[in-house]
């Protein structure tokens, strides 16, 4: 039942990334005018599960569809511990883009 409710929190924090992301991509731009701002590319964090250069809703997913299981070769299993679990989510948390 906690982990229950700390998986509800995580998916929810994770809505609200999905929804402001797109926000605060767009300020990084400045706001029109045509100038584009090149951004230095970071290297890939290992926490890009389908290896596309970016955290975000799709690697979240992948994780979600295997949560809880367990394995030496899921993609979702960021931390290498051999489970996909809370471990896994706080990395991708942290490293999404
Ligand atoms: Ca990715
Ligand atoms: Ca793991």
């Amino acid at each position: 039942m906690k982990n229950t409710k700390i998986l509800l929190s995580l998916f929810i924090f994770a809505s609200v990334l999905f929804f402001a992301g797109p926000m605060i991509t767009h300020a990084q731009y400045g706001g029109g005018g045509g100038g584009f701002i090149p951004v230095p590319v970071p290297p890939i964090p290992h926490a890009d599960v389908n290896n596309d250069g970016v955290i975000n809703e799709y690697d979240f997913s992948i994780l979600m569809s295997q949560w809880g299981q367990t394995g030496n070769n899921l993609s979702g299993d960021i931390n290498h511990d051999g489970v996909v679990n809370e471990y896994d989510l706080s990395i991708l948390m942290a490293d999404w883009s």
